[in-house]
């Protein structure tokens, strides 16, 4: 028998009804084969990162089990992005869905598809913001506690939205 890990996901949209793309994609992360969502953050609106000619983001943070490997949830996450319509564009441009994958259990690798945990993990408030309302005492490996991360991020632009 395969042993289920814990896994968290950062959720991130500012098209087409981002509340709506990110409450779908987290329902869509609880029927990945192998894999159930144990707990979901709140939502949270806030500026965006990067070219600030396009709309406030919407981000939220989702806890895992899963039975899959880093890849294969990798691939899974893509798919969900897929069906929801994602498009690329321009780089650091506007979305309908990302969907990050911040860490698994705490496996640390480089790999060409994937790093973990995330690279921009420790410095995000949008994503360190919500995983800390999940687990604050979650250590990411080579960084600390997320919620001492927290400390260290300016989240005065988050606003959290209601259930
Ligand atoms: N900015 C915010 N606020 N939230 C995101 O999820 C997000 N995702 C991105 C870029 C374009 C870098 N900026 C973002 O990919």
């Amino acid at each position: 028998m395969t042993r289920a890990v814990t896994a968290y996901v950062g959720l991130g949209s500012n098209l087409d009804d981002p509340e709506r793309q990110v409450r779908a994609a987290l329902a869509a992360l609880d029927r990945l084969p192998g894999t159930s969502l144990t707990a979901a953050s709140s939502l949270y609106r806030n500026p965006p990162m990067g070219p600030q000619d396009q709309p406030d983001y919407v981000n939220a943070v989702a806890r895992l089990s899963t039975v899959l490997e880093p890849v294969a949830l990798l691939d899974g996450l893509l798919g969900i992005e897929q069906r929801q319509g994602r498009r690329r564009g321009r780089r650091w441009g506007e979305r309908i869905l990302d969907l990050d994958l911040l860490l698994w259990g705490e496996r640390e690798m480089a790999h060409e598809r994937l790093t973990l945990p995330h690279p921009g993990l420790h410095e995000r408030a949008f994503v360190l913001y919500p995983l800390a309302e999940l687990s604050p005492a979650l250590r990411v490996p080579g960084h600390g506690p997320v919620a001492v991360l927290c400390t260290r991020v300016d989240g005065s632009g988050l606003r959290r939205l209601p259930d």
